[in-house]
């Protein structure tokens, strides 16, 4: 990389006020420079994307300035660098976000209205990146927030797919889905590196030949070959100067491609193979908790995991350091297996590229790589059917046995060769077609494998990975997830954001445990009122989307029961259907039933191709076109099915919830961070003892959590006995009505077809428990309706929800991710001489 010489100093660049000042005048005088030299556009002709942009890159300024030192400081000292791989970041929009972190969200409000626009005009003009499906890639987005607030130096590493996650529409009741082409309008946070960009190879054979000094050597010569452009996207922490990267490769064909065509005079064929290159990083597959086993999928991973570690190579060796020493400079972290191909790229890169002994490249390798799983169902851990496999990535499927013998014969010892243990530790499984077993790479490469919760980390040790953890116990830790307070609490809830911090201070922002000082003030009936009057300007806000969204009128004065994350059958949204039937069957029965008032608000987008989870959307929106338009009901229920869940539609939806559905089967969420979010703002969770839920109601308590159903014990007791769902049907009245009603087309206009797979599923497998856990949801549900008349109780118990919520920030993840896994220390970044 060449880096041209310049006459003028750093320093002068930076002290520029227009460019970098935070004083409202600055702003205002960048703002409209922007808008005529970026834009060309001067105000009486400027459209609210012309300002969105103009402030967008007035705040990019102020981020690049930081980020410079940064990079600046990270270098010259040396320090530790944090590498998080991940196929997804879901970040959502950024503008907002920086604004809080920058610390210039008032400034940049008034330097707006004093040009005669509202911010949050420009604020609605973002378009997000949606380049995740959900959990795991908004987990990432949180660390990344996280690890900047911190002052970790860290670069997040991924892939910058032109098409992010599908765009949901509801049309007749079904989910159709849209492109979402982010990228439209231009994405003015990123930098794109084109100087920055390295060769990738897919495809082809390996030949083999012994070298002049009689040494082996492995020479891959490719099918095709790709190159990986770098997109740099700055993150700034909270209030400190520390701003990392998150580096996106966007894939193309490399320049020697179209000469290689032209001069043989076959154009048609070079213009091919520009499209199939490009062709990588187009589109984020739209499964969540679901394996594609598609060769593009395994191209993906590949694709941004070689990019990634050359680049780091690169940091590690341009800092005079040995190729030994790399996780030195690196800890590199594997968010799940879809990375996990890293450990044979990285063994590739230095046998075969650096000339490494075996045993001295296992070594770097092994002390490099720490692997989180973040899920115990079997159809989503990832497996690659070998043949394929072999043919992206033939040289890998070689380094791979050898990994494999290597590692067996280590552990035959071991196991005293016992076959069953062998053969669920091999990292190829065998059977009519042989397979490449992911999660069991990503265990023999690493030093540390984690959970995202308690119950999760300890039935991966009891279940999943049981014969790993007998193996290498001390590899094995919990680290349970957290999300950021400042998207999820300042961001999205300002108004709840400047009643706590009129009480305590702004300082719980970064150390979210200083939320327990509200607790001395759950009594308080004025703080009480405050805190409900909050509660319902949010209700109000919400039921505004609504309207504006789906035409459905609700009332903010009823409970608002909200049940958003991806549509999975072990996410249940049918128990929660399910109960909203039986309360409408209630009232047909006794059309003067008094019963709380209830707006039941379902968000979530289902994977293409996952039929079931389509038909679950089809039947929320079935039923609440009955429940919702019978005269008898008179408003007392409406159900909800809020289009598009995304993170933006997320920031609105928290704040209004005061009750948070987590019901997923209990041993089946591997955390969630959902329930999170919701208990900050103040919600009260109605749930499981599954995934984080179970620490959640550690913390809040109790008497602040709506508890149900089975335990993981109990489920996996169940079945092995032999689960009659059908039993459950005949014995309970309430749940026989409500299948019958969905089975007769009572919701449908009569049609008996539609529904019949989800209602035989139920009658006849039910794997998740539905049926067998719906007395006790039913039951529990009438407590919260209870609880939710006395207003006063309810008020307490929303508070101490958010005051008991500071473990669940990311900062205490992240904490223990540097502390025990990555050994990392914070770097405090100077600006100007300043921290
Ligand atoms: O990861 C979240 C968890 C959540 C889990 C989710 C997840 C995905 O979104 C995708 C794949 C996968 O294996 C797991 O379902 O429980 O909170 C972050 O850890």
């Amino acid at each position: 990389n060449e880096h041209a010489a310049s006459s003028q100093r750093p320093s002068e660049v930076l002290d520029e006020d227009a460019r970098t000042g935070l004083s409202v005048e600055a702003l205002k005088k960048a703002i409209l420079n922007n808008l005529f030299y970026v834009q060309g556009k001067y105000p009486e002709i400027a459209t609210r994307n012309d300002y969105y942009m103009s402030l967008a890159y007035a705040v990019r300024d102020r981020l690049l300035q930081r980020w410079v030192a940064s990079v600046k400081q990270y270098l010259e000292g040396r320090h530790r660098i944090v590498s998080y791989l991940s196929a997804e970041y879901l970040l959502g929009p950024h503008l907002a976000n920086n604004l809080i972190n920058l610390g210039i969200f008032k400034e940049v409000e008034q330097a707006t209205q004093e040009l005669g626009i509202n911010l949050q005009w420009l604020l609605d003009k973002e378009v997000e990146p949606g380049l995740g499906n959900g959990g795991l890639g908004r987990l990432a987005a949180c660390y990344m927030d996280s690890l900047a607030a911190l002052e970790v130096p860290a670069i997040g590493y991924g892939i910058r797919y032109q098409f992010g996650i599908f765009e949901q529409e509801i049309r007749d009741g079904w989910q159709v889905e849209d492109t979402d082409n982010w990228l439209r309008r231009g994405n003015p946070w990123e930098i794109a590196r084109r100087e920055l960009n390295y060769e990738v190879k897919l495809g082809g054979y390996v030949q083999h030949y012994m070298d002049r000094d009689g040494k082996f050597r492995s020479n891959w010569i490719p099918e095709l070959t790709v190159k990986g452009v770098a997109y740099d996207t700055p993150i700034v922490g909270y209030k400190v100067n520390t701003t990392n990267t998150l580096r996106l490769w966007k894939s193309e064909a490399p320049k020697s491609f179209d000469f290689q065509s032209f001069n043989s005079g076959d154009y048609n064929n070079a213009v091919n193979q520009k499209i199939i290159c490009e062709n990588i990083s187009k589109v984020l597959y739209p499964n969540d908790e679901t394996l594609s086993g598609k060769i593009l999928r395994l191209q993906q991973q590949y694709f941004f995991v070689s990019c990634s570690l050359q680049d780091m190579i690169g940091i590690h060796l341009r800092q005079g350091e040995k190729i030994e020493d790399f996780n030195v400079t690196f800890a590199v972290q594997l968010n799940d297996t879809h990375p996990a191909i890293a450990i044979a790229e990285m063994m590739r890169l230095l046998v075969d590229e650096y000339d490494l002994e075996w045993v001295d490249a296992w070594r770097v390798t092994t002390r490099s790589f720490a692997y989180t799983n973040h899920t115990l169902l079997p159809e989503a851990l990832e497996t690659w059917d070998l043949e394929l496999f072999g043919s992206v990535l033939p040289r890998h499927l070689e380094l791979i046995y050898e990994i494999n013998r290597r590692f067996l014969d280590e552990v035959t010892i071991k196991v005293y060769g016992n076959h069953n243990k062998i053969n669920s530790l091999s990292i190829i499984g065998e059977g009519p077609r042989k397979y490449i077993k992911m999660a069991n790479l990503a265990c023999a490469g690493s030093f540390a494998i984690n959970g995202v919760a308690a119950l999760h980390t300890e039935l991966l040790k009891s279940t999943v990975l049981k014969d790993w953890y007998a193996l290498y116990p001390e590899k094995f830790s919990n680290k349970t997830n957290g999300v950021t307070p400042r998207r999820w609490l300042v961001l999205s809830n300002p108004k709840l954001t400047s009643l706590i911090s009129g009480k305590i201070g702004e300082s719980w922002i970064k150390h979210l445990e200083e939320l327990k000082r509200l607790e001395a003030f759950a009594d308080d009936p004025e703080f009480q009122k405050a805190w409900m009057d909050v509660k319902y300007e949010m209700k109000k806000t919400l039921a505004k989307k609504i309207l504006n969204r789906t035409g459905i009128k609700v009332n903010p004065d009823s409970l608002f029961d909200v049940h958003v994350k991806r549509i999975h059958e072990y996410k249940r949204q049918h128990l929660n259907i399910l109960h909203v039937i039986a309360l409408y069957n209630r009232i047909k029965k006794n059309p003067s039933l008094e019963i709380v008032p209830r707006t039941f608000i379902f968000a979530g987008k289902a994977a293409p191709g996952y039929r079931m989870a389509k038909l679950i959307i089809k039947l929320i929106n079935s039923v609440g076109e009955i429940v919702n338009n019978d005269p008898d009901v008179m408003d007392r229920l409406k159900v909800v099915f809020f289009p598009n869940y995304n993170v933006s539609n997320a920031q609105v939806i928290y704040p209004a919830a005061d009750l948070s559905v987590q019901i997923s089967t209990a041993g089946k969420e591997a955390s969630g961070t959902g329930n999170m979010k919701l208990s900050m703002n103040g919600a009260i969770t109605i749930g499981t003892l599954d995934g984080a839920n179970v620490e959640i109601r550690e913390a809040v308590g109790e008497e602040n959590f709506f508890l149900f159903g089975l335990t993981a014990e109990e489920v996996a007791k169940k079945k092995n006995e032999g689960y009659n769902p059908y039993s459950y049907y005949l014995e309970n009245e309430e749940l026989k009505l409500a299948i019958d009603q969905i089975a007769s087309g009572y919701f449908s206009h009569l049609d008996d077809k539609i529904f019949k797979d989800l209602v035989d599923n139920l009658l006849y497998h039910d794997p998740f428990l539905v049926l067998a856990d719906f007395a006790s949801y039913v039951a529990s549900q009438e407590q919260a309706a209870e609880a939710f008349k006395d207003k006063k109780s309810w008020a307490k118990m929303s508070i101490l929800n958010t005051a008991r919520m500071g473990k669940f920030s990311s900062d205490r993840s992240i904490r223990e991710y540097c502390d025990e896994i990555w050994k990392v220390k914070s770097v405090p970044v100077h600006l100007n001489g300043k921290y």
